[in-house]
């Protein structure tokens, strides 16, 4: 290899590396946990989250971010969203981050009625909480598979 087609190679990986580094800063406010404005809403990221919403519609200010390996046992400790309030028979909709299982039941202490939502796609999800579920909830987990 001579010196000519030694500083083609240089600058074609150059190239190659600085293409990477500006798509993955492009890239980056997606795949990581952030308020997006145009939706009006905070989406989670990867690392096991939920987002719990009290509007159906999973927008506004009032929501909680739920984390993997946090303890939720009673949802009136836990207090979120541009009011204060706790959480407790208030989520009404949640976005789940990508391969992350969220558990929930009627009362504290992971007692009375049970169901869970698994998301096993590497693109969060978005699940209305409808019907009796609405503003029920008084204990959940969250699990990041
Ligand atoms: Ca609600």
């Amino acid at each position: 290899m001579n010196n000519r087609s030694m500083v083609a190679l240089f600058s074609k990986r150059c190239l190659v590396l600085m293409v990477g580094l500006i798509a993955f800063f492009l890239v980056m406010p997606m795949a990581f946990a952030a308020w997006d404005g145009p939706t009006n809403r905070y989406n989670p990221d990867g690392t096991g989250q939920v987002v719990g919403y009290d509007t159906s519609d999973c927008t506004g200010a009032n929501y909680i971010i739920l984390y993997h390996g946090t303890t939720y046992k009673n949802l009136t400790n836990w207090h979120g969203g541009s009011d204060g309030r706790n959480f407790n028979d208030r989520i009404s909709c949640i976005i789940v981050g990508p391969n992350t299982k969220f558990e929930y039941w009627q009362h504290k202490d992971y007692k009375g009625k049970y169901g869970s939502f698994n998301n096993t796609s590497d693109q969060i999800d978005t699940k209305v909480i409808d019907g009796w579920w609405d503003n029920s909830m008084s204990s959940v987990k969250v699990w990041k598979q």
